[in-house]
């Protein structure tokens, strides 16, 4: 069973907890869950697929869950989802309605409102491994965001060799405040927790301060949530109390793991994935935790490191190559996408991640870039460099536009906006922030007179980044 604390019939019998979920002030008992999920599972049970407004709040709870019970597969859409990017998410995925929280334009679809106190104790069997739990979007370096179905075996088996790897029990109490429209919040936060059967806390927004008051035993957070608390003693001093500090979706700084360290003399563990792979590689709650590395790869999962021809590269822990990974939570292919699938997935299974990294002798893996510059991850967000530059040209004040993700000490890269044209840059990150999603907005636009190309017109990227 993919959410395996959630049986009816063990809460039945009494395995009961009155916090399981503490999210936007609310606290779900199991039995809220299981009862709650399973009335949305009745009002939804034969849909192929439904789009959630992934708020942090009890209906986004309820609604994921219900849609899993029932076999439903579930769309979340990023709660700051901006007009044009809601549109492509709905067509794209087929969604046929909205589940939950109501988005401010339902785009003509009905909504089904979550009734928080409504409770069904219907038994539904349990929906096949290989259907599709999920489907996330996700940026490329090029065109609209790309839809990822997500199977439940894959969720499963993730959550478990995560378990293993981090000694994550029952006893655990999960804190994070990060968003459940991606694998990182939704997948590892609340469905690992539901799946472990260890108590969840949303904490709203990752502040420090948030952190700090949750008394937890595992929080999870991506650089930018770590950066934040390693430059405030006091919630630092607040989580030393905790059993495993977890970093992800973005390179964990050293400097940012060694104050962590000090001030709160746990070491991080740092885990490496993506949303088409899960989390394949990790550091472990028994092993070596080494500042500047992943570790090593889950049960379960294979990794290789390929040269330009094809050749694996060896692990010496300096040679640096692509990093291919293969294994049980690796997708099957993009929505609608066969050619963009073509390029990742290999008939044999190996996903290209597009990082490039090195492996030492021991099978320590260390992430060392990516192969495009076109790839940004702003505060653990990944938002494709083309994405946004069509956006801004869709803006009548602008002609030409190159978009850049540049070094940033808070966000790990910020995304800058070259404009060509005669719009005021706060205008413009207004509009992007109104189009696709608030998140995915430049930080600074700067006009300019004209864009470095090269001989074939081609925007020289890396140039531009160095313009700083
Ligand atoms: C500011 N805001 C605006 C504008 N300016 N809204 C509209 N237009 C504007 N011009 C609003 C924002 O909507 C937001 O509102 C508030 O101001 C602050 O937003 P922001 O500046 O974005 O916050 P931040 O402080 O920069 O955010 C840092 C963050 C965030 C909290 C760390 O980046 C974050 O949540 N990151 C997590 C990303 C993540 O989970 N990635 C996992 C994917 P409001 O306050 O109302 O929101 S990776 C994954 O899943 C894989 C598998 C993996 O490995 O984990
Ligand atoms: P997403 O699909 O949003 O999860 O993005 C996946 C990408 O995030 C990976 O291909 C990496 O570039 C990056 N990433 C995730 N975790 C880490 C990490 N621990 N260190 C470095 N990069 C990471």
């Amino acid at each position: 069973m993919l959410l395996a604390s959630l049986n009816p019939a063990a809460v039945a019998r009494g395995a009961e907890i009155a916090d399981a979920v503490d999210i936007d002030g609310v606290r779900l008992s199991r039995s809220d869950i299981v009862g709650g999920a399973t009335s949305v599972a009745e009002r939804v049970a034969g849909a192929e697929r439904v789009a959630v407004l992934a708020t942090p709040s009890p209906a986004t709870v309820l609604a994921i869950t219900g849609c899993l019970i029932a076999g439903v597969t579930a769309v979340p859409v990023p709660a700051d989802v901006g007009a044009a990017e809601r549109v492509h998410i709905l067509k794209d995925s087929g969604a046929r309605a909205w589940l939950g929280e109501k988005p401010d334009d339902t785009e003509g679809l009905p909504h089904i409102p979550v009734r928080l106190h409504a409770r069904s104790w219907h038994r539904y069997p349990e929906p096949p491994g290989d259907s599709t739990a999920l489907i996330l979007y996700t940026s490329g370096t090029t065109g609209a965001p790309k839809g990822v179905p997500i199977r439940r075996d894959a969720i499963a088996a993730d959550i478990d060799a995560l378990a293993e790897a981090w000694q994550w029990t029952p006893e655990d109490k999960l804190v994070h405040g990060l968003p459940l429209y991606h694998v990182h919040g939704l997948v590892l936060g609340l469905l690992g927790s539901l799946r472990i059967g260890n108590r969840f806390v949303h904490t709203g927004r990752p502040t420090p301060e948030a952190y700090a008051v949750a008394a937890g035993t595992l929080y999870f957070g991506v650089p930018t949530v770590w950066s934040r608390i390693a430059a405030d003693n006091s919630a630092a001093g607040a989580l030393s109390g905790a059993r495993l500090l977890v970093s992800g979706s973005a390179p964990l700084p050293v400097p940012v793991f060694e104050r962590l360290s000090d001030l709160t003399g746990i070491r991080p563990i740092e885990r490496y994935g993506a949303t088409e792979t899960l989390i394949t590689i990790s550091t472990r709650a028994d092993g070596e935790r080494r500042p500047g590395w992943v570790g090593l790869p889950l049960t379960g999962i294979e990794t290789r490191l390929l040269d330009d021809d094809g050749s694996e590269v060896p692990h010496d822990g300096e040679t640096i190559g692509r990093l291919e990974v293969r294994g049980p939570t690796v997708f099957d292919g993009y929505l609608n996408r066969p050619d963009a699938t073509a390029e990742v997935l290999s008939p044999d299974g190996w996903y290209h991640t597009g990082d490039v990294a090195v492996i030492d002798a021991d099978g320590m893996h260390r992430i060392v870039g990516r192969e495009s510059v076109d790839l940004i991850k702003t505060g653990g967000f990944r938002v494709g460099a083309q994405e946004v530059e069509t956006a801004l040209l869709g803006h009548p004040g602008v002609r030409e536009a190159a978009v850049v993700g540049v070094p940033d000490d808070d966000l790990g890269q910020r995304i800058v906006a070259y404009v060509v044209g005669d719009a005021r840059p706060e205008e413009l990150i207004d509009f992007v922030a109104q189009q696709l999603s608030a998140h995915k907005r430049p930080r600074e636009v700067r006009i300019v007179d004209a864009l470095p190309r090269n001989a074939m017109g081609k925007v020289l990227k890396k140039e531009l980044a160095q313009w700083d």
